[in-house]
């Protein structure tokens, strides 16, 4: 399969894993749609670009499930006809081969390209709009790209766009079309100087509203400038240090295991970054009561132990839950809420702040979620365990003063967790593993994919979006930066 032959847009917008997902749990009497079916389908179209993913959408077939799209009308007519209806799923699955090569020659939407030809070239069988392109793939001779979907000059203009947030002008497109030849490095360059621009870094850009989901600002409780009329932290602080992680080639693994804090200045039209580290006493004595960061250096670990991480969601709980969930979605990707990224520990549940979570109902969530949190106990929510603790610091002992409302044996939680499975001994050693994982590097680049995008990778982009989440822990060396240089050459990016 030439790679010039894939369309862009060929799958439809629905999120193809979740639809799958409720397919295979909600069984419907008859005419549904069959769970084996994607599964079937990629056994006998392994190269269509609809099964790069796993699973082909179910577009492919269906209008809204089970309904039957016009391909999928032809496809079920072929298939096993004169048996009754509904077919089980094993005479389903014996009967599809036959029934998809049956109708490969006929064309469903009447748009001149045949069944077959659509979907190993990834447009849809079934729209007469979605048609295979058949352009002619010529190399760029300075430098052996494939131009394939791929325009430059296209790319030209959504870099200018995405990145600084401006159209080129009519001068600059025109002296970027003549650049024949140089093109693509060209691109590069635009992209360099647009990362520089405060649309994409600066106070309240793209990358800084990237964080809102992972920070959960709300004015009400916000210190510093501008103040709330509850001031207990300020969440400028973590999307200043986010952005900082995140630019300037720094290892974006920081963002969970680094040890030092960052502040945003505008100064001479622009926004600057800086690094800064101050005891608790210092930053105290500097910035005041409502606003310090009070984790000494040592149990320092990124975002996750920033004051408003804290406060925001740990508030007043022994065994902050709440806190390790929001880590785990906003630098993971895992919603434990959606049964998601789940590694359940053998003995947990153990409940020992005795909320009832070892209930049939919770366990499941909880034998994962529990282990995960214990790592976060040592670290004081709002007003701290007691009347001598410090808010936001880290402090071993804090679960001794939770025992009046959840039970003697809340003292018995351990600091050691679990995550992925692996034995972490305290947040230090969680945030550790949590940056090095997979996991993370997939959040990471599917945040900029969506970003940039509009929407997560669609199935005949995952080929692409794979390759980027492994070259961001090798070849980029965890740099959001270089990673954006090799997004914006993918064909995702770059095909109009
Ligand atoms: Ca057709
Ligand atoms: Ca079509």
């Amino acid at each position: 399969m030439p790679p010039h032959l894939w369309p862009r847009r060929a799958a439809a917008a629905l999120p193809a894993a979740a639809l799958w997902g409720v397919l295979v749990l909600a069984p419907a009497p008859t005419g549904e749609a069959q769970p084996p079916a994607p599964q079937s389908f990629c056994e006998v179209y392994p190269e269509a670009p609809a099964c790069a993913g796993g699973a082909p959408p179910c577009e492919t077939c269906h209008q809204t499930p089970p309904a039957l799209n016009d391909y999928g009308a032809q496809v079920a007519e072929a298939l096993l006809p004169g048996m009754a209806r509904p077919l089980s799923a094993a005479d389903f699955t014996t009967g599809l081969p036959l029934a998809l090569a049956a109708v490969e020659g006929l064309d469903a939407d009447d748009d001149g390209w045949s069944n077959l030809e659509e979907l190993l070239a990834g447009s849809s069988p079934a729209d007469p709009g979605d048609q295979p392109k058949d352009i002619d793939c010529v190399d760029e001779d300075e430098d052996g790209w494939q131009l394939c979907g791929y325009d430059l000059d296209y790319a030209y203009k959504k870099v200018m766009l995405d990145f600084c947030g401006r159209s080129p002008s009519w001068v600059e497109r025109a002296a970027f079309s003549q650049r024949r030849g140089a093109r693509r490095a060209a691109l590069h360059t635009a992209l360099d100087a647009c990362l520089e621009s405060d649309h994409w870094r600066g106070i309240e850009g793209r990358v800084w509203n990237l964080a809102n989901a992972k920070i959960g600002p709300q004015i009400a409780v916000k210190s510093g400038n501008p103040v709330g009329p509850i001031p207990l932290a300020d969440y400028d602080d973590d999307y200043a240090y986010f952005v900082w992680t995140q630019i300037d080639d720094r290892d974006a693994r920081l963002v969970l295991t680094g040890q030092t804090f960052a502040q945003a200045r505008f100064e001479d039209g622009r926004t600057v970054y800086e690094e800064w580290d101050r005891t608790p006493d210092e930053d105290y004595a500097l910035r005041g009561v409502d606003r310090y960061q009070a984790v000494e250096r040592d149990r320092r670990a990124g975002l996750l132990t920033h004051r408003w991480f804290i406060m925001s969601n740990t508030m007043f709980t022994s065994i902050p839950r709440t806190t390790a969930a929001q880590a785990y979605r906003a630098f993971l990707g895992y919603d434990i809420a959606k049964l998601e990224g789940l590694w359940p520990v053998a003995s947990e549940p153990a409940d020992y702040d005795n909320k009832g979570v070892g209930a049939e109902a919770c366990a499941g969530c909880h034998a994962t979620l529990d282990p995960l949190t214990y790592p976060f106990s040592r670290y004081e929510g709002i007003g701290g365990g007691g009347p001598f603790s410090t808010p936001y610091s880290y402090a071993p002992n804090r679960l001794n003063t939770f025992t009046d409302e959840d039970g003697e044996r809340v003292k018995d939680t351990p600091e050691a967790g679990v995550l992925f499975g692996q034995q972490v001994a305290d947040l230090r050693e969680w945030a550790q593993v949590a940056a090095n994982s997979e996991a993370f590097r997939r959040a990471t680049v599917r945040d900029y994919w969506r970003l940039l995008l509009g929407e997560a990778p669609r199935p005949s982009e995952q080929a692409e979006f794979n390759a980027l989440v492994e070259a961001f822990g090798a070849a980029h060396s965890y740099s959001v930066e270089r990673m954006l240089h090799d997004l914006i050459d993918t064909e995702a990016y770059g095909a109009p």
